[in-house]
C-alpha cells in the first residue's frame, strides 16, 4: 500500500485554507502509518471540532468525529473495549486544552495507551481567530485586539505530571523530528502527546504581521531550536522529546532477625 492510499484523495482539495499547517501533519501521519502497517483493521482516529477536526474525513481509516473537546473520553472508551486497536487522537489546541482541558487532565492521570497529535496553531482557527489557552501573552487576536492578557497553558508541564508519559514538541517546518515524534508516540505504551506548532495563516498569521504561510514556516525555522541532548524539560521555543520512565516501585528492605524493628507509622 502506498502513502497516498492512507488518504481519501478523491475528496481533495481539502476545505483547509491554502498554506494551512494541518495538511503537513496529515501527510506525515499518513507516512508513519504506512511505515508501521496501520490500516482500517487495526487503527481508529478520533477527532474533535475545529479545522483540525476535519482530518478524520480525509484519512482512509475508521474515525470518530466527536463533540468539541471530547476526543479523549471517546478515545479512552475505544481503547478500553478494543485494547488491540491503535487509537490516535488528532485535535486542535483549543479542542484539546480549552473545552477539552478537564478531560486532558484526567487522561494524563489515567495514562491510557492513546496517542494525541495536537495541531497547535495558538488560536481558535475555525471560528475566526479568537484567543485560546495556547495563545501567547500579548498576541493580537479577534477577541483580544489589544493583545491577549493571559499566560498560555503549559502543555508540557501538564503531560509531564504523568511519570510514564511521552511529550514531544515539534513544528510543521521540522518534518524529520515531527515524523520521529509521531512514530514514537504511536509506539509508546501509555499516554503520548505530540505538540506541533503549526500555522493558521488566515485567522492568526495575517493578524500578527505575517504576509504568507511560507513566512510563518520560515519563522519556525528561525525561532525553534533543538533542546540540548539529555534535556529533561524543553525551554521556550525548543523542539525535543521527553520520555518519562515509570517511577520505580519501592521494595521493602528485609530487616535482619532480632533487630529493633519499627513498623510504618512508627509505633
Ligand atoms: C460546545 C461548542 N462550543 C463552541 C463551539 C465553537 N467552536 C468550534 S471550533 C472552536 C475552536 C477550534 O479551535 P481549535 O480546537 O484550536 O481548532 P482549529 O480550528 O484551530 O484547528 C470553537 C470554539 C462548538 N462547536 N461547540
Ligand atoms: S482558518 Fe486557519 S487553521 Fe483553519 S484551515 Fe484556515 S489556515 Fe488552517
Ligand atoms: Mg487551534
Amino acid at each position: 500500500m502506498a502513502v497516498k492510499d492512507k488518504l481519501k484523495t478523491d475528496l481533495f482539495p481539502t476545505i483547509w485554507c491554502p498554506g494551512c499547517g494541518i495538511g503537513l501533519i496529515m501527510q506525515q501521519l499518513a507516512s508513519v502509518m504506512e511505515d508501521l502497517g496501520l490500516d482500517k483493521t487495526n487503527t481508529v482516529l478520533v477527532t474533535g471540532i475545529g479545522c483540525t477536526g476535519r482530518m478524520g474525513a480525509y484519512m482512509n481509516f475508521e474515525s470518530v468525529y466527536t463533540l468539541h473537546g471530547r476526543t479523549l473520553p471517546v478515545a479512552e472508551a475505544i481503547k478500553t473495549v478494543r485494547p488491540e486497536l491503535n487509537v490516535i487522537v488528532v485535535s486542535g489546541d483549543g479542542d484539546t486544552s480549552s473545552i477539552g482541558g478537564n478531560h486532558l487532565l484526567h487522561s494524563i492521570r489515567r495514562n491510557p495507551n492513546v496517542t494525541v497529535i495536537c495541531n497547535n496553531n495558538e488560536i481558535y482557527g475555525l471560528t475566526g481567530g479568537q484567543t485560546g489557552p495556547t495563545t501567547p501573552k500579548g498576541t493580537t487576536t479577534l477577541s483580544s485586539p489589544a493583545g491577549s492578557t493571559a499566560s498560555p497553558i503549559n502543555l508540557q508541564g501538564l503531560v509531564n505530571t504523568n511519570p510514564e508519559s511521552y511529550y514531544a514538541k515539534t513544528t510543521v517546518y521540522h518534518q524529520g523530528p515531527m515524523r520521529k515524534a509521531i512514530k514514537e508516540a504511536i509506539e509508546w505504551p501509555g499516554f503520548a502527546f505530540v505538540d506541533v506548532a503549526s500555522q493558521c495563516i488566515e485567522n492568526n498569521g495575517r493578524r500578527i504581521g505575517f504576509g504568507s504561510a511560507f513566512e510563518m514556516l520560515e519563522s519556525y525555522k528561525a525561532d525553534y531550536k533543538p533542546a540540548p541532548k539529555g534535556a529533561t524539560r524543553l525551554e521556550g521555543k525548543q523542539i525535543g522529546i521527553i520520555k518519562n520512565a515509570a517511577v520505580p516501585v519501592a521494595v521493602p528492605v528485609p530487616v535482619p532477625a532480632g533487630s529493633n524493628q519499627v513498623d510504618g507509622d512508627g509505633k
